[in-house]
This record gives C-alpha cells, structure tokens and sequence, in this order.
C-alpha cells in the first residue's frame, strides 16, 4: 500500500514484511552481530511466534537471514518465545529460550548451532534433552519465560535467572547449571517486588562504577553495580534498579529501595518493551535492543502489511556523575549514517513563539540541541508549577512560567500535525528546580485510529549543565535521549499531512515568562538499506 509506504523507517531494523516483537539472543560473533527476534512470518499481527534473524557488520547495516527456529517440537508448538544467548569461554554459543508447548505450558529450552566454523549461524539444533526446564511447583504454568544469559558463579557453575510472579509479586528465580541441560533452583529468589506482576524478559547484568567500557555478565567485585531489569506485562513497560548482587545469598538488593524494579526508573519514558542487553566484547561495550511497537490500530498494521521496529542500539553505562541511573546512548555506528549537517547557533526563541528551522527534508534526522533559559526568569519566582508532570499537566499546549520549551518534529506548516518534544522546568517554593523531559503524540496525527499519549518523566540535571536533547527522527519514529541518556522517551507517530517534504522542523517555547536561546546541529540521515537475503 504505497498511502502507508512513508511510515517504513530507513534506519531502523525493521522485517521485511509481517510481525516482529522482542529481541531475542544478541551476540557478536566471527565479525558479525546476530539479531534474532520474535517473528510471525505468516501475518502482521502477533502469533505463529518463530525466530526470525539478521547479521550485520556495525549494528547498523542488516542483512536478513533465513528463520532460525520455528515451532516443530511438541515443547515449542504453540511458540519459539524469548531467549538469550551465552559464550563459552572456548567459544561455544548457547541459547536458552522459552517453548510453549502443546498444552501451552511454558518450559525453556536449549539450543546451538549446527556449525559453529559459518559465521551466520544459520542452522540451529535443538537438544535431544529438551525440555531442560519446566515450571517448579507453585509456580503457575504459564508464568515461567524468558531465560537470561548465563554467568559464571565462583563455585564454576553457571546461573541463569527467569520470570515469574507469585499472587502478584513479580519474581526472579534463580538457576544453576554445569552442563545447560540439567538445573538445580536456588532457594529463595534473586529479588521479588510486590505488586509489580509477571516480570517478563529479565536482564541482570553488571556496569563498571569507575570506567567507561561495558562488563561481560560474569564480572562481579568491587566497582560494580548491577543493573535488574524487568518488562511489566502488566503494564508493557521496562523498569530498571541500580544494587549490589551478593552471590552467596543469591540475592540483589537495589540501591534505593524507593527506586525498586518496577516502581522506579524506566529504560524509556515512551513505547519500549521486552529488551535485553548483550556484552559486546569487540568493542568492550554493553548493547541495548528493545522491541518498538506500533500505536496505531490492527486494522492500519494488517493493510501497511508490518509491525513494530527495534531501537537503534543504544550503549549502557552507569551515570557516574549522578550516581543513580544508567546512561543510554545511541552506538556511534549510527553516526556513519550522517550525510550533510546545518548548525544553528544561538537561537532566540521568545516566550510563547516558534520559530522555523530551515531544513528543507526532516524525516531521516539526528539532532543534537542545547537549550539555556533566560538568567533572569529562572532566578524569578519560586513556587511555579510545584505539581507538573508530563503526563497530566496538559502537554506542549500547556503554559508554565519556565516551559515548556523544544522542538517540533513531524511539524506541518500550518501546525495542524506536530509531535513536541521538550523540557519544562519547574520551580519548588524553595527554589529548587526540578526538570521534566516529554514528548506529546496528542496532535501528532489527524487519524483517529492512532495512539496520542503525553510520554515523560523527570532528568537529572546537574550545576553548570546546559539543557540538552538529541532525536533520531526515521519517518515513524522519534527516539529522544535528555541529558546525555539520563532519560529517554521513544514515540511512534503517523502524520497524515506532514510527510514527506511537508514535514517541517520548528523550535518553540511555550513558557509565559522566559524566553531561550537554542543551538542546534541537524544531519539529515542515510538510509540504512537493509537486504534481503539470497543464496547467491
Ligand atoms: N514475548 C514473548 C514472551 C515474552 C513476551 C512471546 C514479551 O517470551 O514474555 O512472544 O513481549
């Protein structure tokens, strides 16, 4: 359908055509990264789940492979759900991942390759042993998936954590393993959150508090934290903690108890879910890929023939400066795709004006923005808008005394469509500011089958920080990171008018009492020409 054609993205990893939903297995391995990920190679909606699979060189360029695994044992029929992946110290690549079986019982299974010496891992044997695990008692059959990539104990046996609940209190269990075909359950659990539901697609990895690269998941010891994440199927979004993992008691204890799984910090503000990150051990750094699923109706999805994209992948590491949350930021592999940049230096923007960025194509950009507030206005009145968030305080149309303030992406020139993303300040009776990052879908579209959400949260800010925003804008998408990554919100918007070359760039301010000054630098982007595979 060539009316919906402009929505497919040119630099995200995307199908070829029908349904995607997680990632599933990311390695690096013999020069290559694999992507897996949850496919229904028959329509665009969820179900006949397979693993669908891609390589690359750069994490950027996609060549899509053959399926991986299909549903052709009883333990995986009704679906070839998440898994993940481990390396061996001598090399050897593992994959554990969920079945549901013919009776629709969840149980995970173990798989390898067929021949380790082809570097695109084409072919996969499924164990004679399988199933390697089924749920233990009291634990309800359908609420047992999702299996980690292992690490390495001091007692030189490997552990693997998966998701489950009990009533309603999210859980992880922990097994361990010498040989991936038998397991031992540990008593007690990792950590357990009430309240929080099913923990679907856990990751627990470590992050360095001292030095910049990433740590593959066996590395524990002083210096380290780890970070404990889990996919609310409740409520479809990733919680993430900062703690301290005490292998002996097999327990993690989060940092800030306020600030626990699921009731604290999110990986993404905006629509993100069920992803997993990967030790990159070509480059030292650890990688993450998160499933993006459309907003708008099944009906839009069945005609435009696709659903969902995965994120550029973004490198993590612990926020040093801040001390409470991780960092996520886009890998530099993205920036080959830069092909011309215009600079905007010092930008006035008054209270409640907008003003046009002359860029004559916006819908493949990356833009890095800084914004300062007027001196003046921020060191005026205490007491401004003490209860905003981003969610409930009436979006970009919304006026405060200090925000809100950004840009207009996917912007029509009669404004009629526009998705703001921006900052707002707002200002306690003691005079402490407190900064919010959003994104408003609400006119983002003049179709009424598409979702409009106001997405956002807080972002830390420190003394003598500027404001600063960067979006990698890709025709349906806009992935926005504050403040070097501190917090990040991702949209999926479907203009109807502004597409194409209609779709403009603008920066506003809506605030009543300052006006900013913003300088900006804005690439238009490649695409990232994903092929499709042949045998030639
Ligand atoms: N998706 C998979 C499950 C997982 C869920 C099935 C999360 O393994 O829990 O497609 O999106």
């Amino acid at each position: 359908n060539a009316m919906l054609s402009w929505q497919r993205t040119e630099f995200h990893f995307q199908p070829e055509k029908n349904w995607m939903n997680d990632p599933n297995g990311p390695i690096f391995y013999k020069g290559w990264y694999h992507l897996f990920y949850q496919y229904n190679p028959d329509s665009a909606l969820w179900g006949n789940i397979t693993w669908g699979h891609a390589v690359s060189r750069d994490l950027i360029h996609w060549l899509h492979l053959p399926l991986a695994m299909v549903p052709d044992r009883w333990y995986d029929i009704n679906g070839v759900w998440t898994g993940s992946a481990t390396i061996l110290p001598n090399g050897t690549i593992l994959m554990l991942y969920t079945g549901s079986t013919n009776d629709s019982v969840q149980v995970q299974n173990l798989a390898y390759p067929a021949d380790p010496s082809d570097p695109l891992l084409l072919h996969w044997v499924k164990d004679p042993s399988n199933p390697v695990l089924v749920p233990p008692p009291g634990i309800g059959l359908k609420d047992f998936r999702d299996p980690t990539t292992a690490w390495l104990s001091p007692e030189d046996d490997w552990r693997i954590t998966i998701g489950s609940k009990v009533n309603t209190t999210g859980i992880s269990l922990v097994y361990r393993t010498k040989d991936f075909r038998s397991y031992e359950l540990l008593p007690g659990v990792l950590h357990a959150v009430p309240g929080t539901g099913m923990w679907e697609c856990i990751d627990f990895y470590p992050v360095s508090t001292t030095e910049e690269n990433g740590l593959d998941t066996s590395v524990n010891g002083p210096g380290v934290k780890h970070v404990l994440k889990a996919s609310l199927d409740d409520d479809k979004n990733d919680y993430y903690a900062l703690g301290t993992y005490d292998q002996q008691s097999n327990t993690w204890t989060p940092d800030n108890p306020e600030e626990d799984v699921g009731i604290g910090l999110r990986y993404d503000y905006g629509k993100f879910y069920a992803s997993k990150t990967f030790y990159d051990q070509n480059k030292q750094r650890r990688i993450l890929w998160g499933w993006i699923g459309e907003t708008d109706s099944e009906i839009a999805d069945t005609n435009k023939g696709w659903s969902s994209l995965q994120n550029i992948p973004r490198e993590v590491v612990f926020d040093n400066k801040t001390g409470s949350n991780i960092l996520q930021w886009p890998v530099e592999e993205v920036e080959s795709l830069r092909i011309s940049s215009q600079e905007f230096s010092k930008v006035k923007v008054d209270a409640g004006s907008i003003v046009p960025l002359d860029i004559d194509e916006t819908t493949q950009l990356d833009i890095t923005a800084e914004f300062e507030i007027e001196k003046e206005a921020l060191e005026g009145t205490n007491g401004t808008d003490v209860g905003y968030n981003c969610i409930n305080s009436g979006g970009a149309a919304g006026r405060g005394a200090l925000g809100p303030f950004g840009l207009l992406v996917f912007a029509h020139h009669s404004l009629s469509e526009k998705t703001p993303v921006y900052f707002y300040l707002a200002k306690g009776t003691d005079g402490n500011v407190k900064t919010f990052f959003c994104s408003d879908e609400s006119s983002s579209s003049e179709a009424n089958d598409v979702g409009k959400v106001v997405y956002g949260s807080t972002v830390p800010v420190l003394d003598g920080e500027k404001l600063s925003m960067r979006l990698l804008v890709d025709h349906s998408i806009v992935e926005s990171f504050a403040q070097g990554g501190r917090t990040v919100i991702t949209s999926r918007v479907y203009p109807t008018k502004a597409i194409y070359g209609l779709a403009r760039l603008f920066l506003f301010n809506n605030a009543t009492g300052a006006s900013i000054t913003a300088s900006l630098k804005i690439w238009k982007m490649n695409s990232a020409s994903i092929k499709p595979y042949s045998d030639q």
